[in-house]
């Protein structure tokens, strides 16, 4: 029997806080009136919003030194489907989870997908991995998958990322992910010009395989597991492969995937100009891809994305409506935790963005004035949009706070019989 968290407890823990709330809500409510702003409208957009939760995201992550299991670990997907729906249950806003193949893969795609049913879940994008040799592969990736120089090794991660689209049927995922680790450690290793060409020509073949209804999303990456140079370094190699493959290629943007101080939200609006903005992996970073909890150390930057995706909604732009999704490792936390939270960052930077006025902001921009223009996206972010999140949590039936929650429940214990620790640690992000 799947352990759920209780209606009961959540009610329970809920009716604590429900006063508070209201008093917060009511308080939030008329500050944004004096703005013509209608506190329902924001909470409803905040409702309706949904980021996916990573699968390989609800095991403890590591790191090449190592990796130290958490308690109640999730074996399999099944397990990993279980502690996603305890993230919906209390967050009512991840309902959408994206598997990794062959990390995720099972016998019976059908079995999997009438248990993702039972849980209120549903398939987001699935990513394929051809960063590893499975056991006895006979072509290595070793120096590359779709930009390979030996066919042998190129055909095979075509067929296996045809293969992820013949799952994600089953599962009814409507887009595939393409992160290749392809790349060169030393000057003069690679021909740039030709593994980009390999690179071209096998996703051309793997677009063909996609149903008229799918997206192929494309994700760059500066370095690692290459550290000279890679085929999809940045968002210039990625659009351009984007445009050479057609209209169902479009760009995904790890925020990880950038070199410290990159302008990502800039890279954001190039992509919706040119209707070439497929999705997100949200997560934080200082150094490298550290795969960090989204907002946990750039904030504002967050916000500033969600600023360019709120003015391309009120633009109404052709061509818009990107995947929102974390990607994240979580080394030293509880990752229903760390999920939790970080899709709630997310989703606080959404709603903070709603909030900029943007009639102000184009009058601003128009007249140069640089600190009004500044002011009015600061003042949007300085609100405290906390009432909103943990209200429309309310109205969904979630907890208004989903950690105290959670802790309150004992989820870990509650299920420790039922999943014995492996004990062994290892290394590795997953
Ligand atoms: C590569 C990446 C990619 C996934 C992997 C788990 O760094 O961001 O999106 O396939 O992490
Ligand atoms: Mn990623």
């Amino acid at each position: 029997m799947t352990q759920r968290i209780d209606k009961s407890l959540i009610a329970e823990q809920n009716a604590k806080l429900e006063g508070f709330l209201q008093e917060d809500y009511a308080a939030l409510g008329n500050k944004l009136a004096r703005d013509n702003i209608n506190i329902e409208e924001i909470t409803a957009k905040a409702a309706a919003f949904q980021i996916a939760v990573p699968s390989w995201g609800t095991g403890t992550g590591g790191t090449r030194f190592a990796r130290f299991p958490g308690k109640s670990e999730p074996r399999n997907i099944f397990e990993k489907l279980e502690d996603c729906a305890v993230i919906n249950d209390l967050s009512q806003c991840t309902e959408r989870v994206s598997p990794h193949f062959p990390w995720d893969k099972v016998d019976d795609f059908t079995e999997l997908k009438q248990t993702s049913d039972a849980l209120g879940l549903k398939w987001d994008s699935i990513n394929s991995n051809t960063f590893q040799d499975q056991p006895n592969q006979e072509h290595s990736f070793k120096y590359g998958s779709l930009s390979n120089t030996s066919e042998a090794s190129r055909e095979l991660a075509i067929q296996h990322n045809l293969d992820c689209i013949e799952w994600g049927k089953i599962l009814g995922s409507k887009t595939l992910t393409v992160w290749v680790g392809d790349g060169s450690n030393h000057p003069g290793q690679q021909h740039f010009q030709s593994a980009f060409e390999r690179y071209l020509n096998s996703m051309k073949k793997i677009y063909a395989g996609l149903p008229n209804d799918w997206e192929m999303h494309i994700e760059h990456k500066m370095f690692e597991p290459a550290f000279y140079s890679t085929v999809i370094q940045d968002w210039g190699s990625n659009i351009l492969a984007a445009m050479e493959l057609g209209d169902q290629a479009k760009s995904l943007v790890d925020l990880g995937h950038h070199a410290p101080n990159v302008n990502i939200e800039m890279i954001v609006s190039r992509l919706i100009q040119f209707k070439k903005l497929g999705g997100f992996h949200f997560n934080d970073s200082k150094y490298g891809d550290d795969d960090l909890d989204s907002g946990s150390l750039h904030p504002y930057q967050q916000f500033l994305i969600f600023n360019e995706l709120v003015d391309a909604e009120y633009r109404n732009q052709e061509g818009f409506k990107p995947n929102y999704m974390l990607d994240q490792s979580h080394n030293v936390t509880d990752p229903i935790e760390s999920l939790m939270n970080s899709a709630a960052s997310v989703q606080r930077s959404y709603v903070s963005a709603l909030l900029v006025d943007r009639s102000k902001l184009t009058e601003y921009q128009t007249n140069n004035d640089a600190l009004m223009a500044s002011n009015t996206l600061k003042n949007a972010f300085n609100i405290d949009v906390t009432p909103i999140l943990a209200m429309a949590r309310l109205q969904k039936g979630g907890a208004i706070d989903p950690i105290a929650t959670y802790r309150k429940a004992d989820y870990r214990t509650n299920i420790a019989a039922k999943r014995p620790s492996s004990g062994v640690s290892g290394s590795g992000i997953v």
